[in-house]
């Protein structure tokens, strides 16, 4: 009989084997995937948990939250601030950063988290999740502030989410490769299901919300008006079109069989660089796919080399299979 890897195996043997994991990070980790059961559990209830529809507060991004929002929000810092394993946290439902209260023991990570991103879906029944990273508080200094959150995308030292769909999964990095864990409901722990996960250099299937068309700067309207050419234009082949509006669905399904998601720049807010976050949206996945041999840019640059200036900073996003990534960087560049 094949023995199960559950998630806490599977990093004590990466802290055996690859040193990646020292025991705090590990049992972080270990806090977060349990968080996530605690999502999934309230997400899967839906209207019998009284957890659907708006709860008439607006976040920092000037979103109204949803009621899921709010309730893993307070999920993961509950879960989150008592460990000893954290100096603090952010969140793109808070304005500011998240100390750890001064009753509990201070650790040496920062968490930054999406609580629930794509909840525009949570009321229709799609799949939405929860995406964080962490980061090594800077060494010498007293105290935490804002600033120590600032690093860009090539610090962090584990990234990943959990998606709510069909199954649960959780889907993780260290340095070492990127993992999937599916939720064992019977045994209510997360289970090694893929390792080494790998996305194809091409691909057929393009992501981006099409709607938006007329806003967009010239390499994006020439990559996808390619696509849309099919076997008869410059590109040779026929393209396919996704687009689930939940981040983590879209990265999700890249990650598991290839693909190219776009959230680029458009002139409907000229001086945002883009709608997605950088710092606890873009660098997470971004780790993430490049850690299975994708790439992700914002047109030009490799985005976890930004160095970030603002909590809440915006980017446009450009990700998935090399090929195509570079091909839409490439594109950026003839137009100068
Ligand atoms: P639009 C969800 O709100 C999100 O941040 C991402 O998960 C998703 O890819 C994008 O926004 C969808 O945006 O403009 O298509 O609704």
């Amino acid at each position: 009989m094949s023995s199960k890897i559950s998630l806490t195996r599977y990093l004590v043997e990466q802290q055996r084997q690859e040193g990646h994991i020292p025991s705090q990070l590990r049992l972080l980790l270990e806090v977060v995937a349990r968080s996530c059961k605690s999502i999934s559990h309230a997400v899967n209830k839906g209207a019998l948990g009284g957890v659907l529809g708006t709860a008439e507060t607006e976040n920092i991004q000037g979103e109204i939250q949803k009621k899921l929002d709010i309730i893993s929000n307070e999920v993961l810092i509950e879960a989150n601030e008592w460990g000893g394993h954290l100096a603090a946290m952010a969140s793109e439902e808070m304005e500011g950063i998240y100390l750890v209260p001064n009753r509990y023991p201070q650790g040496e990570y920062l968490l930054l988290f999406d609580p629930l991103d794509g909840s525009s879906n949570i009321d229709v029944n799609v799949s939405i999740g929860t995406i964080f990273s962490v980061l090594k508080k800077p060494e010498g200094q007293p105290g935490v502030t804002e600033e120590d959150f600032l690093q860009a995308g090539v610090k962090q030292v584990a990234a990943g989410y959990c998606i709510y769909g069909p199954q649960t999964t959780l889907v993780l990095t260290v340095g070492d490769g990127v993992a999937m864990f599916t939720l064992d409901r019977e045994q209510g722990s997360f289970v090694l299901t893929q390792e080494n996960l790998q996305i194809p250099p091409d691909t057929k299937e393009f992501a981006i919300n099409m709607s938006n068309m007329r806003h967009w700067a010239p390499p994006i309207k020439r990559y996808v008006d390619e696509c849309l050419a099919g076997k008869e234009g410059p590109r040779g082949k026929d393209f396919n079109m996704r687009w689930i509006a939940s981040m983590v669905a879209d990265v999700h399904r890249i990650l598991t069989r290839g693909g190219i998601f776009m959230y680029p720049w458009d002139k409907r807010e000229p001086d945002k660089p883009g709608k997605l976050r950088l710092l606890y949206e873009a660098n997470p996945m971004g780790w993430i796919v490049e850690q299975a041999g994708g790439a992700i840019t914002n047109g030009k640059d490799r985005v976890l080399d930004i160095q970030p200036s603002k909590l809440h900073e915006r980017v446009s996003v450009i990700l998935g299979s090399k090929n195509e990534v570079e091909r839409v960087t490439r594109y950026h560049a003839e137009a100068g």
